[in-house]
């Protein structure tokens, strides 16, 4: 089991989309661990978007990051990273396929309504990032023998 990090942006969360990508992963099958709707600060985006430092965009996507509430979010389930990264179709909402999150749902590059880790280390970074242990929910879902062989 793989457990990755997803937020609703602040553009998600303005259009009114957290209902909706939330019931895209329940419905593939994935389990919520962790959940909360908080704003981040400028310093705490920073630190998630590290790798990206020296792009022109960083300090423009940090703020805009932080500027409102987003829905954060771990979710568990077998190669969840890939599958996740798939559901979310790809950066540029333009190249992303109809049928994925960002390929339906968004048209802007700066706002694409949706992150998630794009590799397991970077999914462990993010959680431990965002979420303390005490914040997990442990839990078998009645679902779970139907999911997995
Ligand atoms: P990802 O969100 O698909 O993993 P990254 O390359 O990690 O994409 O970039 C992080 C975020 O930075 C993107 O989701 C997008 O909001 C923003 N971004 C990436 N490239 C550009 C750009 O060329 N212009 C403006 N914003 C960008
Ligand atoms: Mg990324």
């Amino acid at each position: 089991m793989e457990r990755t990090f997803i937020a609703v942006k602040p553009d998600g969360v303005q259009r009114g989309l957290c209902g909706e990508i939330m019931k895209r992963f329940e419905q593939r099958g994935f389990r919520l661990v962790a959940a909360k709707f908080m704003q981040s600060s400028e310093d705490h985006m920073k630190q998630h978007y590290l790798d990206l430092e020296d792009m022109p965009f960083y300090g423009g996507l940090c703020k805009y990051m932080s500027s409102g509430p987003v829905f954060a979010m771990v979710w568990e389930g077998q190669s969840i990273v890939k599958l996740a990264r798939m559901m979310l179709g790809e950066t540029n909402p333009a190249d992303s396929k109809a049928g994925s999150i960002r390929g339906d749902l968004c048209i802007n590059i700066g706002r694409n309504i949706i992150h998630g880790s794009d590799t397991l280390d970077n999914a462990k970074r993010e959680i431990d990032l965002w979420f303390k242990a005490e914040e997990f929910v442990t839990y078998t879902p009645c679902s779970q023998a139907f999911l997995y062989e």
